[in-house]
């Protein structure tokens, strides 16, 4: 008989009808509601993006190529999945509960997001874990990813990819924008938090190992709290490249993320895209991970440093 483990499998989670998005955005805001204003202009966003996010789906295919990969690892475990959502049903400490009306009492958490931070991933860790202490269900986490070498391989395999349709001629007029999702300034500076490292990290990494020649660290989809956020913006970063080393091609890896959604049909495909049509670059932005088998490994190798193969 196999040893059963829980997989919870974390992830921002998305509105999956238009009727969601003012409670979604209220929740995202902290039970604070959106103003009309506000609630409008994300709206106009998901418009813009054809009407929804595709992330819902993604999120579940890709919860369920590890757990089917992990199921095909392990002889003597069975992983059974569950997904827990950070702003919208079912939401994290539901499925918890779930977890242990089936009985579940260790379980190995991973957020869909590669890079640790205080902010993000442990605040999914810690609502997953005040409510697993109340069942007594014991929890394992996966904090971060991005070191792995299947998830740096997947990115060097995506930039060598688009250069090889950039003529070669032009690769040292080539730039690619490594970012993430930025977080309020002062709070990442005042607890030494080690997200912006680790960006920094994955860019390094990945330019050491593809074919790039420039590469450059940037920010993106920034909230509007009136505070100064991480920077350089993406947008920002792409005129200042543009006007101080006159780069041709932009090539943009929001490493992130791990799927398609607003933040990157939005914030890059059509924020960035603007800026480069504007000053008359070439806008590129390779697919994103989804469930490609290099992404999917990267997390079961994480786990397995969790629980060693037999
Ligand atoms: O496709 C979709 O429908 C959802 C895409 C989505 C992802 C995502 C990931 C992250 N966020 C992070 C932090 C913040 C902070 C605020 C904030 C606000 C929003 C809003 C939307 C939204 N986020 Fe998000 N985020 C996504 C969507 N996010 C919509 C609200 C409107 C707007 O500002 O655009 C500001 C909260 C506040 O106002 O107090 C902070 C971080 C990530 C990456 C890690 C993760 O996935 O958890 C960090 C995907």
């Amino acid at each position: 008989m196999k040893k059963q483990i829980g997989l919870l499998v974390m992830a921002y989670g998305t509105p999956y009808q238009k009727s969601d998005i003012e409670p979604y955005y209220t929740d995202i805001r902290h039970g604070r509601k959106p103003s009309e204003e506000e609630l409008n202009d994300l709206i106009s966003r998901y418009e813009a993006i054809g009407g929804l996010s595709p992330l819902a789906g993604t999120t579940e295919r890709q919860a369920e190529a590890i757990a089917k990969t992990l199921n095909e690892t392990y002889e003597d475990v069975e992983f059974k999945l569950y997904i827990g959502l950070k702003h919208i049903h079912p939401f994290i400490e539901d499925t918890v509960t779930k977890m242990h009306e089936d009985g579940i009492t260790e379980a190995v958490t991973v957020v869909l997001a590669p890079h640790f931070s205080n902010f993000s991933v442990a605040s999914y860790n810690r609502r997953a874990k005040e409510k697993a202490d109340t069942y007594g269900i014991q929890l394992h986490h996966v904090e971060h990813y991005y070191q792995q070498q299947s998830f740096i391989d997947y990115w060097t395999m995506r930039v060598n990819e688009t250069l090889e349709n950039i003529p070669q001629e032009e690769h040292a007029k080539t730039v690619l924008v490594v970012s993430a999702h930025s977080l309020p300034e002062k709070m990442i500076k005042e607890s030494n938090d080690p997200y912006p490292f680790e960006l920094e990290d994955t860019a390094r990494l990945i330019q050491e190992q593809s074919a790039i020649e420039h590469v450059a660290v940037g920010w993106q989809s920034e909230g509007n709290t009136g505070t100064p956020w991480l920077g350089p913006d993406v947008q920002d970063l792409t005129r200042d490249l543009f006007e101080q080393e006159g780069y041709q091609h932009f090539i943009y890896t929001p490493v992130g993320f791990v799927a398609e959604h607003l933040e990157v049909l939005y914030d890059n495909d059509y924020e960035c895209k603007v800026v480069c049509d504007e000053v008359g670059a070439t806008y590129h932005r390779p697919p994103m991970p989804d469930t490609h088998p290099l992404f999917i490994g990267a997390i079961v190798n994480e786990i397995s440093k969790i629980f060693p193969k037999a």
